[in-house]
Formats: structure tokens, C-alpha cells, sequence
């Protein structure tokens, strides 16, 4: 390195420098992975239920997507196709009460389709995020497409 500076003028030095802290301090998500803010984001085109998905994102160490505000479910919005996906949401425990998988804590923000979420025929204990950002409570067991989120 010592022997590359000295025969570069002092200018390409500095610029060399400055390029290298600039684009370590980049999060950088895995190929076919979205990169927001500190996360990594990926549409999974397979469908699976519920459970079947989060533990598919646990492999690629991650969870089931977690969306905090409007910005992360427009990021999330944009990777859907024409069918809803999975999102690291449910009520399992207690009925009305939804809790994001990956924190255990309730949402601070939500964005339900109007009349939902609607436990209809009192089975519907997992969320999708459907195309326009809607969410949507579903029986967990139905197969969908899923978004993986993971740190970058
Ligand atoms: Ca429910
Ligand atoms: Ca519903």
C-alpha cells in the first residue's frame, strides 16, 4: 500500500482514503436482498404457511418482515407481485392482540385494509401485506409468498 501512495499524487491519496471509510460505512445487503435503512428485505417466491415461512427466513438469519412505518411498508410494497405475502405478524396468543414475531411487542403503526383485521370465521391468526400496502389477517395455514427481513 505504502509503495501504491507514493508514486500516486497526494489528491488521489486523499480521494482513495475518503472512498474507502465512504463505502465501508454502507450497509450492504446479499445479492436479491432490498437494502432500507439498517435491514435487507427479500420477497420469497415459494409459498409457504405461516410458520413454515418464518422459519425459512430464520435460516437465511432473519424473520418474518417487520414494518415499523409508512416508509418500510412502501419499501415492502413495491417487492409484491400481483398476490399478498406474509409478514411477521400474528395474534396467535391473544385474540386482537398482534405482536411482530422478531420483538414480541405490539405495532405502533398499522395500516389495515378497511374492515380488517376481521378474524373471520374466528381462524385468522397471521397477516399478509397485500399489493397497495393493505394488511390483511388470513388463516395461518394458507400458503403464500413471504418478505424476509434480516439486518444488514
Ligand atoms: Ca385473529
Ligand atoms: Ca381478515
Amino acid at each position: 500500500m505504502m509503495q501504491l501512495f507514493k508514486s500516486l499524487p497526494i489528491a488521489w491519496v486523499v480521494l482513495l482514503l475518503w472512498f474507502q471509510g465512504h463505502s465501508t460505512a454502507e450497509a450492504v445487503c446479499p445479492e436479491h436482498w432490498t437494502t432500507d435503512n439498517d435491514s435487507c428485505y427479500i420477497l420469497m417466491e415459494q409459498k409457504k404457511t405461516w410458520k413454515k415461512a418464518q422459519s425459512t427466513c430464520r435460516k437465511f438469519g432473519g424473520n418474518l418482515a417487520t414494518i415499523a412505518n409508512p416508509s418500510e411498508n412502501h419499501v415492502l410494497d413495491k417487492l409484491l407481485p400481483e398476490t399478498e405475502a406474509w409478514i411477521g405478524l400474528r395474534d396467535h396468543v391473544n385474540e386482537g392482540t398482534f405482536k411482530w414475531i422478531k420483538t414480541s411487542t405490539t405495532p405502533l403503526w398499522t395500516n389495515w385494509a378497511p374492515g380488517e383485521p376481521n378474524n373471520a370465521r374466528r381462524n385468522e391468526y397471521c397477516v399478509v401485506i397485500m399489493p397497495g400496502g393493505n394488511w390483511n389477517d388470513e388463516p395461518c395455514s394458507y400458503i403464500r409468498k413471504f418478505i424476509c427481513e434480516k439486518p444488514a
